[in-house]
């Protein structure tokens, strides 16, 4: 009997309204807050603020995961990030893996701190260009969990 389950043994998948990728599956939300407190919904669903590590990580969520929203103002296309550089001014990381971004895909002239007071970053659809932007402004994110 046992065999018979061992099919789905190593079959795993993402919780309903998670989307996989590779070994990860990603939420897109669907209200708009803080940096941090998108930080904190992300934990609670058991994931982190979305790390892109590559550009083909990058492209999939451009081509997946569009904001409903995103038609009606460019503002609703910028999208929390899990890159931050609120510890040490400059120096962006991921904020679940602590991770020095190794891979990066800012807009030009980003990240540019504007007024000193951006340590935040999103992903702009449908460029999939960063930027940072105030922590304190309310966007939509994604959150991403290993599977
Ligand atoms: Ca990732
Ligand atoms: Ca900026």
């Amino acid at each position: 009997m046992l065999s018979g389950w061992g099919y789905w043994s190593g079959l795993s998948i993402c919780d309903p309204g998670w989307f996989q990728f590779e070994d990860h599956c990603y939420f897109k939300s669907k209200e708009k807050l803080t940096w941090s407190n998108a930080r904190l919904q992300c934990e609670r669903g058991g994931g982190y603020l979305v790390e892109i590590e590559s550009m083909k990580e990058n492209d999939w969520i451009i081509n997946k995961l569009t904001p409903a929203q995103c038609t009606i103002h460019w503002i609703l296309c910028v999208i929390w990030i899990g890159a931050t550089d609120q510890e040490v001014d400059g120096q962006f990381i991921w904020d679940g893996s602590r991770e020095k971004l190794n891979f990066i895909n800012w807009r030009s002239g980003e990240p540019n701190n504007y007024q000193q007071q951006e340590d935040c970053a999103v992903v702009n659809y449908p460029s999939g260009e960063w930027c940072d932007f105030p922590c304190s402004d309310k966007h939509y994110y994604i959150c991403e969990k290993k599977l």
